[in-house]
C-alpha cells in the first residue's frame, strides 16, 4: 500500500493529496511559529507547510520564501478555511487563539494550538464545550495544546519513575523556571499566564490530579526586573490530594534558560533539568550522567521535545486523532492561571473553580 492509500483510508481530507502528506497552515510566524515552520519543513515527516499567516505580512513572506510551495494567506481565518489546508498549527498571540481554534473545530480539522489555549478560563471552557459537541457527533478529537514538556525525554522519564512507584508516593514538587531575560512588555501577570502555565501542566502531568488552590508570593524584586514587575515570584499550588508544588519563576536572571523539577517522594527524590540527565537519590549515592552546559533559551532546551511533539501530532492528525494534551488540559491550565492572576493581585490564597466535564 502506498502512503497515499494508507492515509486516504483514514483521513478523508487527504484522499486528494497525491503525496498523502498533511497540508499544514502555520498561523503566527514570530519566534515560535517560525521555529515550527522550519521544523515541519526540515525534520518532520508526513507533513508540509502549505500556508503561513501573520499580522506582519512581510515577516510571513520572508518565512514562506524558504518553503517551496508555501503561500502567504494574510487573513488567518481564510487560511483555516482554505480547501488545501488539512490541519493548522497556531502560534499567534494568545488573545487570537479562541476564534482560531473555534474556526478549526467548525471546519472539522486538527489543530495544534500553542499555549495558552486562551486567555481565561471561561473562553477555554467554551472550546471544551465546542470540541465535546463535535466529538459527540463524530467520535473525533481535534484540539491538541502545545504543552511540549510532556514530550521531553527527561519529563517522560520522571513520570515513568513516579508511576513505577520506585520512589514511593510523591509529596512535594519543587520547580524552578528561570529565563535570562524577557521583553519590556512582559508583566507579572504574564509570568503566570506565559511562563508558570508550563509548570501548571507539569504538575498535572506528573501527579495526575488537578490543582485545587493557588497562592502567589512576591519576594523582593530583582534590580534587573522589568519596571513595575514583581520578579521573581513564588507560586504555590495545592493539589487536590494535598500534595504541594512550589514554583520559583524568575524571568530576568541574566544567566541562561533554566527549568528544573525535583519530585520529593516518600522513598527518594528525583531531579531533572540540571543538564545531568535524571538525578535520582534513593538512599544510595546520587546517579547522574555528565553535564554539557546550560541552554540559552527554550527553543534549544526543549528542541527535541518540540520535534517529538510535532511529529506525533502530524502522525495522529493523519489518523484523525490527537496524541498529547487536549482541550481539557488547556482549559485546566487556563483555570489555574486565572486563579493565579487573581492570587497575584490579591495576595490571597485563591481556589481554582473547575467546571464539570
Ligand atoms: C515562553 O513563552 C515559553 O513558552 C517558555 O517555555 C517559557 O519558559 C517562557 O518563560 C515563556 O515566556
Amino acid at each position: 500500500m502506498t502512503t497515499a492509500e494508507t492515509v486516504a483510508g483514514v483521513l478523508p481530507e487527504l484522499a486528494d493529496v497525491p503525496s498523502g502528506e498533511l497540508r499544514v497552515a502555520v498561523l503566527g510566524v514570530g519566534m515560535m511559529g517560525a521555529d515550527h515552520v522550519a521544523r515541519l519543513h526540515s525534520r518532520i515527516s508526513g507533513a508540509r507547510v502549505v500556508a503561513v499567516s501573520d499580522a506582519f505580512v512581510e515577516k510571513a513572506e520572508q518565512v514562506a520564501a524558504d518553503v517551496p510551495g508555501c503561500r502567504v494567506i494574510a487573513d488567518p481565518l481564510a487560511a483555516i478555511g482554505d480547501p488545501e489546508v488539512d490541519a493548522v498549527l497556531i502560534a499567534t498571540p494568545g488573545q487570537f487563539h479562541e476564534g482560531q481554534v473555534l474556526a478549526c473545530i467548525g471546519r472539522g480539522i486538527p489543530v495544534l494550538c500553542e499555549k495558552p489555549l486562551t486567555m481565561d478560563a471561561a473562553s477555554s471552557l467554551a472550546l471544551v464545550r465546542a470540541e465535546d459537541s463535535y466529538a459527540a457527533r463524530t467520535g473525533r478529537r481535534l484540539v491538541q495544546v502545545g504543552f511540549m514538556r510532556r514530550f521531553d525525554p527527561e519529563y517522560a522519564q520522571l513520570r515513568t519513575l513516579i508511576v513505577s512507584g520506585d520512589i514511593g508516593e510523591p509529596l512535594v514538587v519543587h520547580c524552578a523556571h528561570r529565563n535570562a531575560a524577557v521583553p519590556p512588555h512582559f508583566t507579572s501577570e504574564m509570568m503566570i499566564t506565559d511562563s508558570v502555565v508550563h509548570e501548571v501542566d507539569v504538575a498535572r502531568f506528573l501527579l495526575d490530579e488537578e490543582i485545587a488552590a493557588v497562592t502567589v508570593l512576591r519576594p523582593r524584586p530583582s534590580r534587573h526586573a522589568v519596571a513595575g514587575q514583581s520578579d521573581p515570584l513564588l507560586v504555590v499550588f495545592e493539589m487536590a490530594s494535598g500534595r504541594i508544588v512550589d514554583v520559583e519563576c524568575f524571568v530576568s536572571t541574566g544567566v541562561a534558560y533554566e527549568v528544573r523539577t525535583e519530585v520529593v517522594a516518600e522513598d527518594g527524590s528525583a531531579t531533572i533539568g540540571l543538564d545531568l540527565g535524571l538525578v535520582l537519590q534513593t538512599g544510595g549515592s546520587p546517579r547522574a550522567s555528565r553535564s554539557t552546559g546550560l541552554a540559552p533559551d527554550f527553543r534549544e532546551r526543549f528542541g527535541r521535545a518540540y520535534d517529538i511533539e510535532v511529529q506525533r501530532w502530524v502522525d495522529a492528525a493523519r489518523r484523525c486523532t490527537i496524541d498529547g494534551p487536549g482541550v481539557w488540559d488547556g482549559y485546566a491550565a487556563s483555570a489555574v492561571c486565572t486563579a493565579g492572576v487573581a492570587a497575584l493581585r490579591s495576595g490571597q490564597r485563591t481556589e481554582v473553580g473547575l467546571a464539570q466535564r
